[in-house]
């Protein structure tokens, strides 16, 4: 529908809802199915998650209109006193939720986080061990084709093969021959928990930063689900839209001070956690998405309360219920198990691809995605690993025992990939599993 009335000035409607449907129909009708999707669907990707609608409230807001080139009480433009407010109220949240000194909200999502990390410790060129991607590290965590793999050096460190978890002692040894500036401790599909206290006893043989991401597991950290890196760590960089339910986004914490200052940064007159707030902005970001720090905060007040605490603990309850249902059911899952929000299904020894299942797996409302596992023998493209997440689900409300009807609708999809009146029929047992929960942001709103 085209509202502008001939001649007139097109105004900014006031937002809302209603007036997304009048002005623009197309998007509108968008949203809607996406809203329908998510509704009758089981979203199991690890990384995914519903952001309540007080979060969508904020992050929709006129937060999105300022400009706010800068830091609280440093801006490059007027009329910020009450956005200085908000993102102080969103650095001291984070900051009490955590334990950190020193927080960074205004990172635009976790690869610029990560960045930032760099640019603040390293110079190009300099050592950064890393998990590799096919292992469950993250891109930019020294990834060939990543500006971390080709701006800086790549000391991957792997893997025990037997118990698919991370080698520890070799990781030392690795550590000790290299001598890398930078230890990444964290990844993307990683199902176990990540022992912070050794990786620091190794970063401080070797004089190396050890830098933590958390980005999926945030969430469980603030809910007492997962041990905190921050005391162990220099730096811990996480996304805020995972585990944590925040809006997308990004945040660094830090140490204040620089316990290489003397060894590394002997030209700079600036601590750590100037360093980081300088590389956020101005080395690589302009103006902070202040909608997104707005949503943040709410996320970061909600993660406070006691109930997010019960909220960590059911997502780990939840995926290791269906970890236990999937290897009952005859699955392999890499490491055997899972400690965390997330379990690795390993189909090498499948006729289909990952790829293949997981389109299987969506045709019948079930919404993974495809992963390496490690000692993958297909192209990344097409994997032989699922990979699955409980955060969404629990948001949702389930538990223990849609844990095992989940398991079922899994198992019954990858034993007939090719019958297509099977995935019908679970679609439809899906939906009406799904239409016993409310989904935040959506049933609520
Ligand atoms: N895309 C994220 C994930 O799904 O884990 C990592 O960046």
């Amino acid at each position: 529908m085209d509202n502008s009335a001939d001649g007139a000035i097109a105004q900014p409607d006031t937002y809302g809802r209603s007036s997304l449907a009048a002005v623009d129909c197309r998007v509108h009708e968008l949203l809607l199915r996406q809203e329908q999707q998510e509704r009758t669907t089981l979203k199991l990707i690890a990384s995914e998650n519903f952001a309540s609608s007080a979060v969508l409230e904020a992050n929709g807001s006129i937060f999105t209109n300022k400009y706010a080139e800068g830091y609280p009480g440093a801006r490059y433009y007027a009329g910020n006193e009450i956005v200085d407010e908000l993102e102080n109220l969103a650095i001291e949240r984070l900051k009490t939720l955590f334990g950190s000194e020193h927080a960074n909200v205004q990172p635009y999502s976790g690869s610029p986080a990560n960045q930032a990390v760099y640019r603040a410790l390293l110079s190009p060129g300099d050592k950064v061990m890393g998990l590799p991607l096919p292992e469950g590290g993250h891109l930019t965590h020294g990834w060939a084709i990543n500006f971390s793999g080709t701006d800086y050096q790549r000391v991957p460190y792997g893997l025990d093969e037997k118990t698919q978890q991370i080698d520890y002692d070799r990781l030392r040894q690795t550590a000790k021959r290299e001598r890398p500036r930078l230890i990444w401790v964290g990844g993307t599909a990683y199902p176990r928990v990540f022992d912070y206290a050794s990786m620091a006893e190794i970063a401080l043989e070797v004089n190396s930063y050890l830098v933590a991401d958390i980005a999926h597991i945030s969430g469980l950290i603030a809910a007492g689900a997962h041990p905190n890196p921050v005391r162990h760590c220099d730096v811990v960089s996480s996304t805020s839209h995972k585990s944590i339910r925040g809006p997308r986004g990004g945040f660094i914490l830090s140490r204040k001070e620089d316990r290489y200052q003397a060894l590394y940064h002997t030209k700079s007159k600036y601590n750590l956690a100037r360093r980081i707030d300088r590389a956020v902005f101005p080395h690589l970001q302009g103006g902070p998405h202040m909608n997104a720090i707005a949503a943040l905060a709410v996320a970061l007040h909600e993660a406070a309360n006691p109930s997010f605490q019960s909220y960590g603990q059911q997502t780990v309850k939840n995926a290791k219920a269906l970890a236990q249902a999937l290897l009952g059911r005859g699955y392999g899952l890499v490491t055997g198990g899972t400690d965390n929000h997330m379990l690795i299904l390993d189909l090498r020894d499948r006729p289909l691809s990952g790829k293949a299942y997981a389109e299987r797996l969506a045709k019948a409302g079930i919404i993974t995605n495809f992963n390496m596992v490690p000692g993958d023998p297909r192209d990344p493209a097409v994997t032989s690993g699922i990979r699955l997440g409980a955060p969404a689900v629990t948001s949702m409300g389930m538990r223990d025992v849609e844990m095992l009807q989940i398991a079922g609708f899994i198992d019954s999809v990858l034993r007939r990939p090719d019958d297509e009146d099977l995935h019908a029929r679970v679609r439809r047992d899906v939906a009406d599993l799904c239409a016993a929960f409310e989904v935040p942001g959506i049933s609520d709103k």
